[in-house]
């Protein structure tokens, strides 16, 4: 069975200061942004994940949404320069974790990537081009994993925030036996670029449903959107939900709150 150490950070005081782009700013409730995430913690665990904490930064404002400090592989882990200035900060104490799991590699400017918008499926890796991540960091980051064998595609993106609050991975081919499946938003992110994955698309009255969190082979969902969930049902994938309504406030989603590092 594959283990994952699954990297997250405590929602952080500031939390009403984050930064938000295609949201208008409504108030968050922090008693009830961390009751969820600790329901999404108590998820990973369940479907097997060693949840460790990296140190609380309650005065950097973004710090929960630990996916956009670093991009993951088996064999190197990418740190990010984070495309908000305000986000830099919280490489530090990601750089110092995940130095004892893999080898390093570092986003240098001019070169700016969010980890949000790196979608990673067998053998191609897919980056957003968005006003997080730059061609400077694309370019950075196909330069670090070509050695491994990843093939590298700059995607436009537009009208949400990253490339991953516009299409996921739901399944892996060899996992199921078939063909890789994405959870797709084709209003936000055109279809054209993933040609020969099987693309399912979330329920149009749930734009924010393509950000699901795939854990070997169960998809995590937001609860808020259940009739995309129905959807990757009746595909025969295997889903659970967790309530994430507080922290998409902030413009975060579930892959958003977790850095997974594939143990064994
Ligand atoms: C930001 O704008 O950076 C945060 N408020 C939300 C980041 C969400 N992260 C993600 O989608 N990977």
């Amino acid at each position: 069975m594959t283990v994952f150490v699954a990297f997250t950070r405590a929602v952080p005081r500031a939390i009403d200061r984050c930064e938000l782009t295609h949201l208008v700013r409504t108030p968050i409730d922090y008693a009830r942004a961390v009751e969820q995430h600790a329901a999404y913690e108590e998820v990973l665990r369940r479907l097997g994940c060693r949840v460790e904490r990296l140190p609380a930064e309650d005065d950097m404002p973004d710090s929960v949404f630990v996916e956009d400090t670093a991009v993951v592989f088996d064999e190197i882990a990418v740190i990010t320069r984070p495309g908000a200035a305000s986000r830099r900060g919280e490489v530090e104490s990601v750089t110092q974790a995940l130095g004892m799991h893999r080898r390093l590699a570092f986003i240098q400017p001019p070169g700016t990537l969010d980890g949000g918008d790196v979608l990673v499926t067998p053998g191609k890796v897919f980056v957003g081009i968005t006003e997080r991540t730059n061609a400077d960091g694309a370019r950075q980051l196909a330069t670090h994993v070509i050695p491994f064998g990843f093939v590298t595609i700059p995607v436009p993106v537009d009208g949400c925030l990253h490339l991953k609050s516009a299409v996921t991975l739901a399944s892996i081919g060899a996992v199921r036996g078939g063909r890789t499946m994405l959870l797709i938003n084709p209003q936000w992110v055109s279809r054209d670029p993933f040609d020969g994955y099987e693309l399912i698309e979330i329920d149009p009255a749930e734009p924010m449903a393509a950000n699901v969190l795939l854990v070997g082979d169960r998809v995590v969902c937001a609860e808020e959107h259940p009739r995309t969930r129905r959807r990757l049902d009746a595909h025969g994938l295997v889903t659970l939900s967790v309530p994430a309504g507080e922290l998409a406030k902030a413009e975060g989603g579930v892959t958003c709150c977790s850095l997974l590092i594939r143990t064994t």
